[in-house]
């Protein structure tokens, strides 16, 4: 007969006493995430109570089982059939189906292929004058003068936010992303003076707040045909400006960051431009912009011979996913000509990134416009981190651009 397991929780799996929202950890993760995947396919996490996942195949596996690790009681670590969320859950990002597909299906059909087609122009020619001018200073700190300029430029206005005000929205999007950790210095010094910019970000997404013929207005064009209610609208709205910004951000910080670091990987890309795109998703494997989410079980779970119980939170390493041997060769090197195929920088599943072609679309742009002027990109002063309980931030990135 089989000999029943202790169910109680974590005591049927290795425990780490790594606190992966640590200042520590969040500053240079890579170190602690192969002790993760190295202590086992799932580990008990004692300083919070929680599950964690760092190898590949579990996490793209939980990822893709939605009715098991699901994300209606959030993303973050507290669960919310037990604590109230802090903010109005999302209506796309934490909820399960039915409810998610028809949000979904209103947010995918914005954010289509067709619509970046209309906005590609533009935004080229934006991203063009930008570098144009980041020649003529030469030094710049990328992550102010470039990382966060770009999607300031171009992401609000394709939404179709009045320009007053849009200093709140990386505010607020660094507050939700410290959110989804645990009640650290980190999440209390970012809602400290919290109050005007959650106010601000709310007002915006009204219909009466939105420029006819973007992406806030078309969310309110999908209210009309009754494909969603005035709540889910004025909530979907409130999800671009929280997840459109800072992930592009630091996608673009990182791309620079990483081509920085790799001088001949530049040269590569520059001989080669035709390799901009599986160059971004490089990028978004080796330094991927949201590093963890959540998922909570709706049952009991055997995972790789590991029994999770019923309601328990469960920590996903994208990040860690990524830099597994076991599914990426030489996962620490970053090679612009690997084919990183099935990295889960945007997730993978019915939550898989919906906005992510506005993604690839600015940093195609970007990477276009410094391919023909940039020759070379060099340090000239040591970057630094800026800790977030989700995000892999940049705080500064000292560079000078050579003109080509
Ligand atoms: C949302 C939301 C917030 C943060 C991140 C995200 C990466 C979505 O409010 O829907 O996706």
């Amino acid at each position: 007969m089989a000999i029943q397991l202790d169910s109680a929780l974590g005591s049927d799996c290795p425990t780490s006493a790594i606190d992966p929202f640590s200042d520590d950890f969040l500053t240079d993760p890579y170190g602690y995430h192969e002790e993760l995947r190295e202590a086992g396919p799932v580990v008990w996490l004692d300083t919070y109570g929680i599950y964690a996942m760092a190898r590949h195949a579990e996490v793209h596996a939980a990822l893709t089982d939605w009715q098991t690790f699901c994300s209606g009681r959030g993303v973050g670590i507290e669960d919310f059939a037990k604590v109230k969320a802090w903010r109005p859950p999302s209506k796309l990002l934490e909820v399960d189906p039915p409810l998610h597909t028809r949000t979904r299906s209103v947010m995918s059909r914005i954010l289509s292929p067709a619509a970046m087609r209309k906005l590609r122009e533009d935004f080229q020619k934006r991203a063009d004058a930008l570098i144009d001018a980041l020649l003529e200073k030469g030094r710049i700190d990328a992550v102010k003068d470039l990382a966060e300029v770009f999607p300031l430029h171009v992401f609000p206005e394709a939404v179709g936010l009045r320009a007053e005000g849009r200093e709140n929205l990386l505010p607020f999007a660094n507050m939700v992303f410290n959110s989804f950790g645990p009640r650290n210095a980190l999440f209390e010094n970012s809602v400290r003076n919290a109050r005007p910019v959650v106010q601000w970000i709310y007002d915006q997404c009204h219909r009466h707040m939105l420029m006819p013929g973007g992406f806030g207005a078309q969310v309110w064009d999908a209210y009309d045909a009754g494909d969603i209610d005035e709540d889910e609208a004025h909530t979907l709205v409130r999800s671009m400006l929280t997840a459109g910004l800072d992930t592009t951000v630091n996608g673009l910080a990182n791309t620079v960051y990483a081509f920085a670091c790799h001088p001949d990987q530049w040269q590569t890309l520059r001989a080669e431009p035709s390799l901009a795109r599986p160059a971004f998703d490089e990028v978004l494997r080796w330094e991927a912009p949201v590093q963890t989410f959540f998922r909570t079980t709706t049952r009991a779970v055997e995972v790789a011979g590991v029994t999770i119980p019923e309601s328990a939170k469960v920590l996903l390493f994208l990040g860690a996913a990524n830099r597994d041997r076991r599914r990426f060769e030489n996962p620490e090197v970053f090679d612009i000509r690997r084919r990183p195929i099935g990295h889960v920088a945007f997730g993978t599943g019915i939550h898989t990134c919906v906005g992510q072609l506005v993604a690839r679309l600015e940093a195609d742009v970007i990477l276009n416009a410094m391919i023909s002027r940039v020759s070379a990109i060099e340090f000239t002063g040591e970057p630094t981190r800026k800790p977030n309980n989700t995000l892999r931030c940049l705080g500064t990135l000292p560079v000078e651009l050579k003109a080509a």
